[in-house]
């Protein structure tokens, strides 16, 4: 053999020595390729075998086999070392300091609606009425039967009510709470009922869900004095000062007689309740004796009332749910 070329054994250590400066898994494959590959030393080396004496082949293949394998281990380690070292390197890049302070989500408000209706219903309850809820689903006699709504009478047309296949439908109002409030209980009664309601109506004044509190007294001797002086408490609290009102005839199928309430905002009414004495069908059907007993009963919309508290010119701002809107109101 030459004196100026190296022996496979030579070679290898040379490699070997220089794998330590590789930090590229490329590098280190085309390194890989040119000893272990196809054409590489190593198998050139092994095609060699043929060529040589029997007696010599055991011997010069066992000591092929041996650099072969130094590569491999060799190119294997450097393999890990960098592949640690990148891990590292991406460990550092990734760093994430946990004990930095969150991005703060801010704390969340309650909707002006629930507001505005948590409001009503407080100020009953200072009042001495109880709070009661109800299906939102309910059947016709609980919404429409028990109230006086005779049936086919066109006062069922005054409320576009959304029907289930099966003839349920979902209530149009809060009376059908109030209604199940007296069943079954006996006067003195003072009940408040806040909630959702449903009527197929949809534009700039009208959302197919809304809401309304409604309330009434039942106990013997109860006028429309009564009715009036609780009005007008209501009212003073909820906008926090004198408010001027005025009581106008109207027509409800449950209260008779009936009353629409305006109270002056500005230099306009604006009407802002309904209310009547009880209906004495409406307290039959609740197994109430209408001799003995006589109540009055008011109705008002939250939507109405939170625009007027909170100076909200369009009622659909209520349902958007733009954080903008909502969060102004804490
Ligand atoms: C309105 C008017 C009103 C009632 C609701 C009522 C309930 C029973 C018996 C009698 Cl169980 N009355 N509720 C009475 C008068 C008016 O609401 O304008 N609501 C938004």
């Amino acid at each position: 053999m030459n004196q100026s070329e190296p022996t496979l054994e030579e070679a290898a250590a040379s490699a070997l020595a220089e794998l330590s400066s590789i930090s590229t898994i490329e590098a280190l494959e085309s390194l890989r390729v040119s000893w272990l590959g196809k054409q590489g030393r190593i198998t050139d080396a092994l095609k060699t075998l043929g060529k040589i004496a029997p007696e010599q082949r055991k011997a010069e293949g066992e000591r092929i086999n041996g650099v072969k394998q130094r590569m491999m281990d060799g190119i294997a380690a450097q393999r890990s070392v960098i592949e640690a070292a990148q891990l590292q390197q991406r460990l550092a890049s990734e760093r994430v300091d946990v004990s930095l302070p969150g991005r703060g989500e801010g704390i969340g408000t309650q909707h002006p609606l629930t507001r505005t209706l948590e409001r009503i219903v407080d100020i009953f309850s200072q009042l001495g009425y109880v709070a009661a809820t109800g299906p939102e689903i309910e059947d016709d006699w609980h919404n429409f039967e028990a109230l006086n709504f005779p049936p086919d009478h066109p006062a069922r047309a005054m409320h576009d009510t959304f029907y289930f296949p099966d003839g349920r439908l979902l209530r149009t109002h809060t009376s059908p709470v109030q209604i199940r409030a007296m069943l079954g209980r006996t006067p003195p009664l003072r009940v408040v009922a806040a909630g959702r309601v449903y009527r197929s109506d949809s534009d700039q004044t009208h959302s197919p869900m809304f809401h309304q509190v409604e309330g009434f007294v039942v106990a013997e001797d109860v006028s429309f004095a009564d009715l009036k002086g609780t009005l007008a408490e209501f009212v003073k609290a909820f906008f926090e000062q004198e408010v001027e009102m005025r009581f106008r005839p109207s027509f409800f199928p449950f209260t008779e007689p009936s009353a629409e309430v305006d109270i002056r905002w500005g230099d306009r009414w604006l009407e802002v309740l309904g209310c009547g004495m009880v209906h004495p069908n409406v307290l039959r059907n609740c197994d109430i004796d209408p001799e003995r007993y006589t109540g009055f009963a008011f109705g008002m919309g939250v939507e109405r009332l939170a625009m007027l508290r909170y100076q909200v010119s369009d009622l659909r701002s209520f349902f958007d749910n733009d954080w903008r809107f909502l969060g102004q109101f804490r």
